[in-house]
């Protein structure tokens, strides 16, 4: 880990640009929060939306909102800010690349929303086909995708710039892990882009009549199950390499935390299958090797898991702590800094098991398609993930703005993170265990024709509504945060933590670095996953199905 940046802060135009980023997400994290409010309300049939607004136009507006803007958003912004501070400031150029791409994500995403907005594309952040939406919503989220690729290969020729200063040398943790997860992106995204370009867009232009669903399904969950380590991601970067320095600690090895990123790059993508165990047209033997794959991803979450035990434990014993958990004590819980990701990091212990219960074949069977799939990523995305990324903004955005994180602000920002978890255990718990008892996914308030099941769901589902009313007060808690940080708290210096490497830890051994490798499995894993099951799909395609519009 290079030292010479550690005391450095991030170069203004730098930070500027990466504000920009986060001016969105703070928008978005508004408009989305909103429609999630409503969802649940209609959900608990007890509330309807006026003015002929419909269920699925909300819920396509919080889905794109949240799931695709915020989180893209925030995440180039703050992989631009990390980059900059540890590989140093970008250049003239670099820059200039990432206002390009800033600009394109930003008229693709206000594209995207008017659609939306107009009713026009009712279709879920999903957009299976058959559902059809008006061609403007795909060349919306098309800007967004290719404009994410041009701030991507800012970071990239910043790597570069830094590697070319600084041969043999392994580059800083937080460089590193930001180039993966923005390799890891763009692979990814390939496919969503061949779908929406070859398939849809043509499709909904009216140029072809009918499309392969089969086929643009999987060319969606090949790029949707990496989207969602593309999220996670940054939040590891946080909870290896930065939330070590907050609490006073070392980073445990900064090999296993590269290695584990690494991890993530193989086995991220050939296991989109996962997403599809219940669909007819792929031949089980195949799901069944990208069900191992899976498995195969969870390792780097257990260590990870392991690694930051094993820093919290260092730390409670150099401050004295004796027994199993006596280092639960020494850890500082008046920081909202760490104690807001902390709560995300241990939502992500239920989350990450149900997400192994999903990946089992067996009982997907039980849980596919039931709102329990939504209490799983509104743990992994929307608690461990997100709290992340708020803690991440309660010294990032005054570091940027140059002001601070008062006292009177930390302890708004711990209440926002308890506030946060008591909705979502209201609001996940519910949905996890309503799932369980059947009650589907995707799907706006009905009886069912006075179905006795149907009326099972339904306490589960005002307590949702509970839930999802105390979550939209924790969103106003951040937005104002994020306010006074942006605009009003005092000026000062707000540090922006980089960890260090413990002294036993071994030296990082330069292969990491060795992208043609890393790069050239990464591709034969997606090869030997997806060539034969693709041939299948081809050669046995049906005719294809006209567009449906139910909007
Ligand atoms: Fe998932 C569906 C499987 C992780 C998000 N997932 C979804 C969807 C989303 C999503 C959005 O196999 C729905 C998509 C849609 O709209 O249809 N998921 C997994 C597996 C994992 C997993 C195996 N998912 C995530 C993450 C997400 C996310 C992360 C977002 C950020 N998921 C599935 C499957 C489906 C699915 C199926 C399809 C279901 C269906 O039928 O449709 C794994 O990566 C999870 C591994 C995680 C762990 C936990 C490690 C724990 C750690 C914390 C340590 C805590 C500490 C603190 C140290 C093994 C690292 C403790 C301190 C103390 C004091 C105790
Ligand atoms: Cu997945």
């Amino acid at each position: 880990m290079s030292t010479n940046t550690v005391n450095t802060r991030v170069d203004r135009r730098d930070g500027k640009l990466a504000m920009a980023h986060f001016y969105v997400a703070f928008i978005a994290l508004a408009v989305g929060g909103l429609a999630g409010l409503l969802q649940t309300l209609v959900r608990s049939g007890k509330f309807e939306l006026p003015w002929g607004i419909g269920y699925y136009q909300v819920l396509t507006v919080h889905g794109v909102v949240l799931g695709l803007v915020l989180t893209t958003f925030f995440i180039m912004g703050f992989q631009l800010a990390a980059v900059s501070k540890t590989s140093g400031a970008l250049t003239d150029k670099q820059r200039l690349i990432g206002w390009i791409g800033f600009w394109l994500m930003t008229i693709g995403t206000v594209m995207a929303a008017v659609i939306i907005l107009l009713n026009k594309a009712s279709v879920l952040y999903t957009f299976y086909a058959p559902l059809q939406a008006h061609a403007l919503y795909y060349v919306g989220l098309t800007l967004v995708i290719v404009g994410s690729w041009i701030d991507g290969a800012a970071l990239i020729m910043a790597y570069a710039s830094w590697r070319k200063a600084n041969p043999g040398k392994p580059s800083p943790l937080l460089t590193f892990m930001a180039i993966v997860n923005t390799l890891l992106w763009i692979v990814a995204t390939i496919g969503v882009a061949a779908t929406v370009l070859f398939q849809l867009l043509p499709w909904s232009l009216g140029l072809v009549d009918r499309v392969d669903v089969l086929v643009s399904r999987t060319l969606f969950w090949y790029f949707g199950h990496p989207l969602v380590y593309f999220w996670l991601l940054p939040a590891y970067m946080v909870w290896y390499a930065i939330v070590p320095k907050i609490i006073g600690g070392k980073i445990f090895s900064d090999s296993l935390a590269r290695m584990s990123f690494i991890l993530f790059l193989l086995f991220s993508i050939p296991v989109g299958f996962h997403h599809q165990l219940m669909e007819p047209g792929i031949d089980p033997a195949w799901k069944f090797l990208q069900v191992i794959l899976t498995f195969l991803v969870i390792i780097p979450s257990l260590m990870t898991a392991f690694s930051l035990f094993a820093t919290f434990e260092m730390f409670g014993r150099s401050k004295g702590s004796t027994g199993l958990f006596g280092w639960v004590k020494k850890l500082p819980w008046g920081d909202a800094r760490f104690a807001v990701p902390f709560i995300g990091m241990l939502a992500f212990i239920p989350a990450g098991a149900g997400g192994v219960i999903n990946a089992s074949h067996q009982l997907n069977q039980v849980v596919h398609n039931t709102i329990w799939v939504t209490g799983h990523f509104h743990l992994t995305l929307a608690t461990s993930v997100v709290l992340t990324f708020f803690g991440i903004s309660y010294w990032l955005i005054p570091h940027l703005t140059g002001r601070v994180l008062t006292k009177a602000m930390n302890k708004l920002a711990i209440i926002q993170g308890i506030v946060w978890a008591i909705g979502m255990t209201f609001m996940s718990g519910a949905m996890h265990a309503a799932g369980l008892i059947g009650a589907p996914r995707r799907s706006s308030f009905s009886t069912y024709g006075g179905a006795e099941k149907a009326a099972e769901w339904i306490p589960y589902q005002v307590a949702q509504a509970v839930g999802g009313s105390i979550l939209f007060l924790g969103i106003i808690l951040m937005l104002y945060i994020f306010i006074n940080l942006a605009f009003f708290a005092p000026k000062g210096e707000q540090e922006f933590p980089v960890g260090e490497v413990a002294d036993e830890a071994e030296k990082t051994p330069m292969v990491f670095e060795n992208w043609k490798l890393w790069i050239g499995i990464t591709v034969l894993l997606i090869l030997f996953a997806y060539t034969i099951p693709f041939i299948d799909m081809i050669q046995n395609a049906p005719i294809g199905s006209k567009g449906y519009k139910f909007f």
